[in-house]
């Protein structure tokens, strides 16, 4: 998107050399533990998360909302499992339970009006504000993993102190060369951007 406009520009993102580059994600609220100050306060039913089977990134958002038992906490809806013209759409069996829109940019627009970036799932949407709070995963499984302990999730700690180095290590080495690995491969445009991608996808 460009100023809150939808643009099919699917060069957006590609370097000079033909090396595909992910643009950071900029929506970056964070959802705080019951009884907090701030914009977003873990609540039971408030918040809604927007994901799609066919994306590594809503896997893991959506792995968080079931380890944590949040199924009864936070909605979900799926964008249909394919890309468009349009981005991510919904339609009759993926439908947009909240808005009813068609496509997953409305819901940017509508969030931000003059949003500018790419338009990727998972966001998690707040009913309350009608905004998106996020749309990092990383973020999004790490407010999962505490913020809503008094409302509504168990107490299973998805981050725990002891072990957050080795699961930064693995989160990086999973993040460059195989997720995004497969994304630089598949967008790449020229051979040589290709053969840098692609060894890093099957040296993991
Ligand atoms: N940093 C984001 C990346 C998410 C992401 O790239 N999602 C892909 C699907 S797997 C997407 O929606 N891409 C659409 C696009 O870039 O236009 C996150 O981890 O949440």
């Amino acid at each position: 998107m460009a100023d809150g406009r939808w643009v099919t520009d699917a060069d957006i993102a590609t370097a000079k050399d033909g090396a595909w580059q992910r643009t950071p994600s900029v929506l970056r609220g964070i959802v705080k533990p019951a009884g907090s100050k701030g914009d977003f306060v873990a609540e039971a039913g408030r918040y809604h998360l927007y994901a799609a089977w066919n994306c590594p990134w809503a896997h893991r958002a959506l792995l968080g909302r079931v380890f944590k038992e949040l199924e009864g906490v936070i909605g979900v809806s799926y964008c249909a499992p394919r890309r468009t013209d349009q981005g991510w759409v919904f339609t009759r069996e993926y439908p947009d339970d909240l808005h009813a829109s068609s496509a997953l940019h409305e819901l940017y627009a509508q969030a931000v009006s003059d949003y500018s970036g790419r338009v990727t799932v998972p966001i998690l949407w707040d009913k309350h504000a009608s905004t998106v709070v996020s749309n990092e995963s990383a973020d999004i499984l790490r407010m999962m993993s505490s913020a809503w302990n008094d409302a509504g999730a168990n107490d299973l700690d998805l981050y725990p102190l002891a072990l957050r180095h080795e699961i930064d290590g693995w989160n990086e080495r999973i993040h460059t060369g195989l997720n995004n690995g497969v994304y630089r491969a598949g967008f790449a445009e020229t051979q040589a951007a290709y053969e840098s991608a692609v060894r890093e996808v099957f040296k993991m």
